[in-house]
């Protein structure tokens, strides 16, 4: 009877150990939910150094982030790090999320004895949306035309007048006089012009049209943009100041002088 009793002493110990203790008898004791043995510890890296902190990324290039596990284990060995985004399971490279948003990401480091820690960190996405692009200003041109062939004038072309851009700010304009379903995108030109006799006087003028209807009432062939001007009365140059507006509200001016004797037209700087 007493044999048996030291025999299943310590069995009754032991049973005493697994089953634990109450509360007034454990409170400094380490957690023996382990047995004594340690959780691994994980580690995020980036370019080779453990994280500092959270992360930030540029949405507007689709930039990746690649991480990778240094974790480590106190009393074993790391036997898996298992990466997780926003709660699912996933490879550690990560897309940057959408402007101002952010993903959380975990690291779950398993040692040999199948105890597990995490740590996460928070990408976050800067908050720039795209450039936005810029309006520029239009560029009007001017090149010879045809001579009338009614004589004593001669046509100036404005077909190669075009914005610079492909923008429409403000569609509540209408549509697009010139250049309608193109870049050219002009909506009116106006044209100062003034005629001059060889000694420098000034035969008439200054002058100032606006063409807004580019078509035939305007003695303008659809979708051709010309001007017509006399040569009369002894017109020796003809000095025209133009100024194209597009249809994003801005203007740009550009002065050319046409010589009737030699028909050259010439852009002044
Ligand atoms: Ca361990
Ligand atoms: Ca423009
Ligand atoms: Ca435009």
């Amino acid at each position: 009877m007493l044999k048996t009793a030291y025999t299943l002493l310590p069995a009754l110990l032991g049973m005493f150990l697994l089953n634990g203790c109450d509360s007034s008898c454990c409170m400094d004791v380490p957690p023996a939910s382990n047995n004594g043995l340690q959780a691994p510890t994980p580690v995020i890296t980036l370019d080779g150094q453990p994280l500092q902190g959270n992360l930030t990324c540029d949405p507007t290039t689709n930039q990746t982030i690649t991480l990778t596990a240094a974790s480590s284990d106190p009393d074993g060995r790391v036997v898996e790090n298992i990466w997780k985004v926003d709660g699912v399971e996933s490879g550690s490279v990560v897309v940057c999320p959408a402007p101002g948003e952010s993903k959380q990401i975990c690291l779950i480091a398993v040692d040999n004895d199948n105890l597990e820690n995490q740590t996460c960190v928070t990408l976050t996405a800067n908050n720039t949306q795209p450039q936005e692009p810029q309006a520029t200003p239009p560029l009007p041109v001017l090149t010879k035309g045809d001579v009338d062939g009614d004589g004593g004038g001669l046509y100036l072309q404005c077909d190669n007048t075009h914005d610079t851009d492909s923008l429409h700010l403000y569609p509540e304009d209408g549509p697009f006089l010139y250049g309608s379903n193109d870049p050219k995108d002009i909506k009116e030109i106006t044209y100062n012009y003034t005629y001059y006799k060889a000694d420098g006087t000034i035969e008439s003028g200054p002058i100032t049209t606006t063409q807004t209807e580019f078509n035939e009432a305007n003695d303008q062939a659809p979708g051709i943009c010309k001007k017509w001007f006399h040569t009369n009365n002894g017109v020796a140059t003809i000095k025209v100041v133009m100024t194209a507006l597009d249809d994003d509200r801005q203007t740009n001016t550009k002065t050319y002088i046409y010589n009737v004797a030699d028909g050259l037209l010439v852009e002044q700087p």
